[in-house]
């Protein structure tokens, strides 16, 4: 039988999420400075075929008929991110009066047209400025963000109640700070363990200041998380998993909650201790009002002897031949159930709500129509799975679909069309697919 929103609740939360680096486009424009991203996709071969977020979707300039767009599709929130360098060319100090101008219109327009914005401070464009002053290994960037922080709140929180302080830190922290294939492209493990801890520190100040400017505001941050599970019951490929666990669900939000960092199933990380302060474990707590929680997949880890520091690697969903997306991810949609179980198991844990889930399909425009039957199911089962953990008693109190349109993924480019509409990247059309359909009755 098919779900209706009614089971879910009248208070639960329905929208769609985007982020500013990967559909504003206007990457210049009015006085914005350049972030890690514009530079990083200037250089070759990084990103597939070479693609950039200069132009992405051109929201910066069509935000007014994509907004009306998202109203003709009874969406009621709208999750999207600032970006920084727009409103702080240079990270700290000078602002830009047309880029605090441009959010002004966005969260004015969204207003008018009944829809709530949910906004995100960082999803992953550092301003370049400061990435030339050691960005996230660099400890200062605790306090340039909190000055970035409390100035939004300054301007738009008696308009915006519902904020989230990071995107993903995992994401961010491990392939722009581990592995360098995303922005800043920095490598290694004192990189990358430099950067976590002060992300952790981050967004737990955050919080803190958000809450002391604006009392009634709701505040949150967001964790991508995947279902893990070992290839084998051999126990080494147990452990390997519960080290993947470790790196994949646990590493941001435990200290949080307060637990410190779980270190014990990886000693190397341990070394995290060397950017570690006194009173640092007590400031890495903070209790949000929301945790948002992002996912895609689940990933099936085995035992893995070359692997430095982890041995355990991803058994891919190519390899295991299993249903895929156009990330070659799997298709499992019980994994969104088994991470809202696993968040909502932690003691003292506030409510959740799914920031992102959603998939990416080959689609395909033809007569001006784009039928992508896959995402429509993928969505479905995923509510589903959403609807059981709250049966199963999981405070899971929103869900918003990644993303309203296709857009920039990353160092995958344009290629991977995670939307709900269709963006002819040529002319910048835009077209409301089957699934989007789907989601306007569905919300209706
Ligand atoms: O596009 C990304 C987004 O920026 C962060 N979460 C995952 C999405 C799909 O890969």
């Amino acid at each position: 039988m098919l779900l209706t929103k009614d089971a879910f609740g009248k208070d639960f939360v329905w929208g769609v999420s985007t982020a500013a680096y990967q559909i504003e486009g206007a990457h210049d424009a009015h006085g914005k400075g350049p972030s890690i991203w514009d530079v990083f996709v200037q250089k070759r071969n990084r990103i597939f075929k070479n693609q950039h977020g200069n132009e992405a979707c051109d929201f910066y300039n069509r935000y007014v008929e994509d907004l009306y767009l998202m109203k003709g599709m009874h969406i009621p929130n709208y999750r999207f991110s600032l970006s920084w360098s727009r409103i702080f060319p240079e990270g700290i100090g000078q602002i830009n009066q047309s880029g605090i101008d441009f959010y002004d219109r966005l969260i004015d327009l969204s207003l008018e047209l009944g829809i709530t914005p949910w906004v995100t401070l960082y999803h992953w464009d550092l301003p370049h400025a400061l990435e030339k002053k050691g960005g996230w290994v660099n400890r200062d960037v605790k306090e340039w963000f909190s000055e970035f922080i409390s100035k939004c709140v300054v301007l738009y929180g008696d308009r915006v109640k519902n904020w989230m302080v990071l995107n993903e830190p995992t994401v961010f922290t491990a392939a722009g700070y581990f592995f360098g294939v995303h922005a800043p492209e920095r490598k290694g493990l004192g990189n990358f363990l430099a950067a976590t801890h002060h992300a952790a520190l981050a967004q737990a100040q955050g919080g803190r200041i958000i809450k002391s400017l604006q009392r009634d505001s709701q505040v949150g941050t967001t964790f991508s998380c995947s279902h893990v599970e070992p290839y084998t019951s051999k126990e080494r490929d147990i452990i390997a998993a519960k080290k993947a666990d470790v790196l994949l669900n646990r590493f941001f939000i435990e200290p949080l909650l307060g637990m410190g960092y779980p270190t014990q199933e990886i000693k190397i990380l341990n070394r995290i201790e060397k950017y570690i302060k006194p009173n640092d474990e007590n400031e890495l707590q903070f209790n949000m009002d929301f945790i948002g929680v992002q996912n895609y997949t689940r990933e099936i880890i085995r035992y893995a002897m070359f692997v430095p520091y982890l041995q355990a690697k991803i058994v891919s969903a190519k390899e295991r031949k299993v249903e895929m997306t156009e990330m070659n991810w799997e298709v499992y949609p019980a994994s969104i159930y088994y991470v809202l179980k696993k968040f909502s198991s932690y003691q003292n844990i506030p409510p959740l709500i799914v920031t992102e889930n959603g998939a990416a399909f080959p689609d395909q425009i033809e007569n001006g129509l784009v039928d992508d039957p896959e995402r429509t199911s993928y969505l479905q089962q995923a509510l589903k799975q959403v609807h059981r953990a709250q049966q199963e008693g999981v405070n899971v109190k929103g869900y918003f679909v990644w993303t309203f349109l296709d857009n920039f993924e990353w160092a995958e480019g344009y290629r991977p069309r995670f939307g709900l509409v269709y963006v002819n990247f040529r002319n910048q059309e835009r077209t409301i697919k089957s699934s989007g359909h789907w989601y306007t009755s569905f919300l209706k």
